[in-house]
């Protein structure tokens, strides 16, 4: 066993009261992952809670359990699990609560797989093994530790493998995380149970249907219409993000245009604060690289980056289809390349 579980198995066998915490941006993977564990320690006799800085995003309330996440941090625990990232800047809540220094002061396990060099420095134990989600390390953590898996705790295993490997169709996917899927299925996890309660949250309030048609207007074409962006202000992050997260409404959309390869929206917040949020056409995996540019980071298919300097949108936007133009031409070029 490699020395990271053992570790962790010490942590958890020495806490009685462990908070589970969720990164400022939760999505299903991370949200059911928590769940997951949730069960899993409770069924030890664990105490457990749940915590997330933010208010998770009303589609996923869909997973039972959804409302037992706590957005303060509670006091009493001797043992920490912060799931699906292993960088600081996404617990931003919890310094500006002053409750970072709780954490310091106890153990503190991440279980995490984004492909990354950050790392969370009151972290002791960062368990990071390649997997297309947390919920799949979960899984072959209960294999290693012996922790048992009731039906709760394997549908909520489905659910976050689903989600973070689009139903198995990612470019991180890998045989492993399909055998899993497959042994939860053996053991009676019923697949259409799940995509039906799934199917549910694509269900959306009727005035993000007109947005979403006003956004897909907005969307402008660059470099021979290889890179499309839309940009969201301030007014309309304001009224729509409690709904839904606008450039999530039409990201997808926005590269099944014919010569389209990357997709960018940009929001522009208050306070000169802009985000981009990437997304690339398999094959042309720049997304990791034009986010290096700025700072940010992620997969080469799906990346972001935020902006604090106070420098001009206006700017901003002209620089990034400028380096994602050139970072096309050269995939472009390699592309040449290996077929001659
Ligand atoms: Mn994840």
């Amino acid at each position: 066993m490699s020395d990271e579980p053992a570790k962790i198995r010490q942590i958890i066998n020495d806490a009685k009261q462990i908070v589970i915490i969720q990164a400022d941006n939760p999505d299903a993977d991370s949200l059911a992952s928590a769940l997951a564990l949730e069960s899993i320690l409770e069924n030890q006799g664990k105490k457990v809670s749940l915590y997330c800085g933010v208010d998770l995003p009303s589609y996923l309330h869909y997973l039972p359990g959804w409302g037992r996440v706590l957005k303060e941090l509670p006091k009493n625990f001797d043992g920490a699990i912060i799931v699906d990232t292993a960088s600081e800047d996404l617990l931003e809540q919890l310094s500006k609560s002053g409750t970072k220094p709780w954490l310091a002061a106890r153990p503190v396990i991440v279980l995490d797989h984004h492909a990354s060099d950050a790392s969370i420095s009151l972290a002791d134990v960062i368990y990071r093994p390649a997997a297309v989600a947390t919920g799949e390390i979960i899984y072959e953590l209960a294999d290693k530790l012996n922790w048992q898996l009731d039906r709760e705790a394997m549908d909520l295993i489905a659910v976050a493998i689903l989600s973070d490997s689009l139903g198995l169709m990612s470019a991180s996917t890998t045989a492993r995380s399909i055998h899993i899927i497959a042994e939860l299925v053996e053991k009676g996890v019923k697949l259409p149970e799940l995509e039906s309660a799934r199917r549910e949250t694509l269900r959306r309030e009727a005035e993000l249907i007109h947005y979403k048609g006003e956004l897909l207007k907005r969307v402008e074409f660059h470099s021979d219409e290889r890179i499309a962006t839309v940009t969201i202000p301030w007014e309309e992050i304001e009224r729509y993000s409690p709904l839904y997260n606008p450039p999530m409404l039409v990201i997808d959309d926005m590269r099944l245009a014919k010569n389209t390869e990357v997709a960018i929206c940009f929001k522009k917040y208050k306070a000169s604060k802009i985000t981009a949020k990437i997304r690339s056409n398999y094959g042309y995996g720049i997304a990791d690289k034009l986010a290096e540019h700025f700072g940010g980071g992620g997969h080469p298919l799906a990346a972001g980056f935020k902006i604090t300097n106070g420098r001009a949108f206006d700017e901003i936007k002209v620089e990034t289809i400028k380096i994602a133009t050139k970072l096309l031409d050269e995939s472009e070029k390699e592309k040449a390349g290996e077929t001659i």
